[in-house]
């Protein structure tokens, strides 16, 4: 599928604000591409189809996760919207035509991480908390800097806001969340 296609019938599956920041996404993450070496072509898809999911209605998210046989842990049941990632990933393959693993993997784990990512999982996860259109969330100038300089370090930066955030509203913390943040205190740029 080329990427008109695929920017028509995502625009039918988002609303306004979340095609925009699919956009910025995928021009930020083709900007990361360029810093870093990764393949810009996936970079892009990656980042415009990230969020394919995010739309549907939250106990819809957990009915098809479960119709579809993609495994639910306790954390995504009591917060279904964790299971964006997954079930984009499975729509990128079965409705975007997406082929490439790399990709589909770098969409399932682009909301809590995962230890030892990728450089394309790394970018997207980056990507869609650095793009412009996001509202300036606290020291996103800072890891905006960080993201061109060192991606472990923004990585980092990025996990540790999140914990701080969840903690502050009493949500529960997906355990791949907090295993990444630690892997990557212990394994930054290895
Ligand atoms: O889909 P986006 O809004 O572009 O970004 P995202 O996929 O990173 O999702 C962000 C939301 O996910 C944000 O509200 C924080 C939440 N989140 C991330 N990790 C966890 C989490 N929520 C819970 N409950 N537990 C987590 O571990
Ligand atoms: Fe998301
Ligand atoms: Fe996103």
């Amino acid at each position: 599928m080329d990427r008109e296609e695929m920017c028509r019938k995502l625009k039918q599956k988002l609303n306004d604000k979340r095609y925009v920041h699919s956009i910025g996404v995928e021009y930020t993450a083709a900007n990361l591409a360029f810093r870093y070496g990764e393949d810009i072509k996936r970079a892009r898809i990656a980042g415009l189809l990230h969020d394919n999911a995010k739309c549907i209605p939250t106990e819809e998210k957990l009915k098809k996760a479960v119709k579809l046989g993609i495994p639910v842990n306790d954390s995504e049941k009591e917060n279904p919207d964790l299971l964006h990632g997954k079930l984009g990933a499975y729509y990128a393959r079965e409705k975007y035509g997406v082929k490439d693993e790399e990709i589909l993997s770098a969409i399932a784990c682009h909301t809590t991480g995962k230890p030892a990512m990728t450089l394309l999982e790394k970018i997207i996860f980056v990507a869609d908390y650095i793009e412009p259109n996001r509202k300036l969330i606290f020291e996103l100038t800072e890891i905006r800097k960080e993201a061109y300089i060192d991606l472990d370090k923004a990585i980092i930066h990025i996990l540790k806001n999140t914990l701080d955030f969840l903690d502050g509203k009493k949500a529960v913390i997906d355990e791949m969340t907090e295993e990444t943040y630690k892997y990557y205190i212990k394994n930054r740029n290895k």
